[in-house]
């Protein structure tokens, strides 16, 4: 069977995550013929990968998961309000099994490059073993969050134990660390889930924290069988309600400003928000809490307080209290007793703006005051984020613009969708989109491309490209909406900074950051409008 235009595919995706594979499940129900390229060795994207121990959700499992099918709802039985990665993975696999996903997915195929023949109005597609195929449709289903980065410290592969990045933790890595010396590298929501877990059973952990962040607790724990009904029969309700929060979490801000109420009043607020689960206090604060500079250093005046209670050295205490950023403004690690690691005789927090690591030796790491010898080095160093997996593939569009070279000074895009001069391209949680709870977007996102191929097909057209216009009003939007965020200020992965990839060291406007609600809005808009801002062909 060949596509209907005599090229190998109608549509090509690339990875087999959350978003590729219900990308391929909805160009299915259009009648494409359509191949998913994805480099591991099954579904799963950021749960596959990520199997790191202590991975897990940090939003509620029943409002992560896909929404689309009644029958998938009601089969599934989530175990933990906050699912563990083993369990998430279960989740896709099974997904992949009731959609029948696997035939139409090619594991083990990285791809390399795609290049748009403007003659053909297809895309040629390459895979690291030098085969190529052609297809009309180029979809992205990449995330935002894919492309791993390790320090760029002397040394690196001389170490003779143990090391593992924890997006690349193989299948039968560790998962007990009894009678070893383990260190971690890095303290974003990875490495505080990984240290808590690791902490459990080490022999020694040494952390070696560049910059704190506010973490919270999560205050995970079982779904009972009678919650888990509950659940089943309201999902239209937890659905509907991540619909109209800011950004799809279940949580959604206080109406009330910082200082409308009194202190003890804040007070309460602020401690009952802090004993609820997953985001309820980044999210479900005060309304200006992410806004307003003296809002913001009140709440994290009150997470501090907590952090000095709960660690018994105040040294170390105030080592753990971010001082470069407030609250929120950065994504906020959810923990369980993450603070209280630090109470532990086994663990140690090395202070890397005291004592800089100069080397990875043979046995260990080397800082400016000593060498420490390990048999385990975890990095928990982060991601090349949004734009970084698609600096790794030669994306060329038309005249073989390369899309690396087009993003030079930022992203542009027309929704976060669609490119310039990158004709029937789409991405799934490309930059500028609303993150957000990712599936939600997502779930929209490949509704959104679907209609789109829908109307091409219903209209024999074959080609689709954002004209420039639409692209410079979108881009400019989303920067202009952007600037006014405290978070915007802050580097961190939300603003496209990287301190191991050249290049990556200005801030950037690299996310939606409007409400899911305006969103969807814009995009409704342009789908109602029978896509003026497209040129069509
Ligand atoms: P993050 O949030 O980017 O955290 C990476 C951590 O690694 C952070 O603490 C960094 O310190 C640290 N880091 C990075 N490079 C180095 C070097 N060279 N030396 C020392 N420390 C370093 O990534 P995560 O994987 O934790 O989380 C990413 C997202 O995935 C998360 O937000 C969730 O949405 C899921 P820094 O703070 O930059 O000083």
């Amino acid at each position: 069977q060949s596509s209907n235009d005599g090229l190998d595919f109608d549509a090509i995706v690339i990875g087999a995550g959350i978003s590729g594979l219900y990308q391929l499940h909805r160009l299915r129900q259009l009648g494409m013929k359509v191949k998913v390229f994805e480099a591991g060795s099954d579904v799963g994207g950021t749960w596959y990968w990520n199997r790191y121990p202590g991975a897990r959700f940090d939003s509620e499992s029943y409002s992560y998961c896909y929404s689309f099918d009644k029958d998938l709802l009601d089969h599934w039985t989530w175990t933990e309000h906050f699912a563990g990665q083993p369990e998430t993975l279960r989740y896709v696999q099974h997904v992949a099994d009731r959609f029948d996903l696997r035939r139409d997915v090619q594991f083990h195929s990285k791809v390399t490059a795609a290049h748009y023949d403007n003659n053909a109005r297809c895309w040629n597609v390459f895979l690291e073993s030098e085969v190529s195929f052609s297809a009309r449709f180029l979809v992205t289903a990449i995330g935002p969050l894919s492309t791993p980065t390790l320090p760029r410290y002397e040394g690196l592969s001389s170490f003779k134990g143990q090391s593992f990045h924890t997006a690349r933790w193989p299948k039968d890595g560790p998962r007990s660390f009894e009678g070893k010396r383990v260190a971690v590298i890095g303290t974003g929501a990875t490495g505080i889930q990984t240290i808590q877990e690791v902490a459990k059973t080490a022999q020694h952990l040494h952390v070696f924290q560049r910059r704190p962040n506010w973490s919270v607790p999560l205050h995970n724990r079982p779904i009972t069988s009678d919650e888990m009904a509950q659940i089943k029969t309201t999902y239209p309700d937890i659905f509907e309600k991540c619909q109209n929060t800011f950004s799809c979490f279940l949580h959604t801000p206080d109406l009330r400003n910082t200082f409308d109420v009194s202190p003890e009043e804040r007070e309460a607020f602020y401690e009952q928000r802090y004993a609820s689960p997953g985001f309820g206090l980044w999210l479900g604060s005060f309304a200006d809490t992410l806004k307003d500079e003296k809002a913001n250093a009140e709440i994290s005046r009150f997470v501090a307080k907590k952090i000095r209670q709960r660690v018994k050295d105040q040294t170390v205490a105030e080592k753990l209290i971010p001082k470069d950023h407030g609250f929120g403004t950065r994504r906020v690690p959810l923990e369980t007793k993450y603070f209280e690691v630090y109470n532990q005789p086994n663990v140690e927090l090395v202070d890397l703006q005291e004592t800089p690591i100069v080397r990875i030796t043979e046995k260990g790491i080397r800082t400016s005051e000593k060498e420490l010898e390990f048999d385990l080095i975890i990095y928990a160093t982060g991601f090349d984020a949004i734009t970084g997996s698609f600096d790794r593939i030669d994306i060329r569009g038309q005249g073989g613009l390369q899309l690396k070279q087009h993003w030079s000074d930022g992203p542009q895009t027309f929704l976060g969708i669609t490119v310039n001069h990158f004709p029937n391209m789409a991405m799934i949680v490309g930059p500028h989109v609303l993150l957000g709870n990712l599936p939600r977007s997502i779930e929209y996102g490949v509704g959104w491309i679907t209609d789109l191929l829908r109307y091409m097909k219903e209209h024999e057209l074959t080609k689709f490209a954002p004209t420039d216009d639409a692209v410079e009003e979108w881009t400019q939007y989303v920067i202009d909406i952007g600037k006014g965020t405290l978070s915007s200020k802050v580097d961190s992965w939300m603003t496209g900074v990287n301190s191991n990839v050249d290049g990556k060291q200005k801030r950037y406007i690299a996310r939606y950051s409007g409400s899911a609600a305006a969103f969807r809005e814009r995009c409704d808009k342009v789908t109602a409008g029978e896509y003026k801002e497209l040129e069509l062909l």
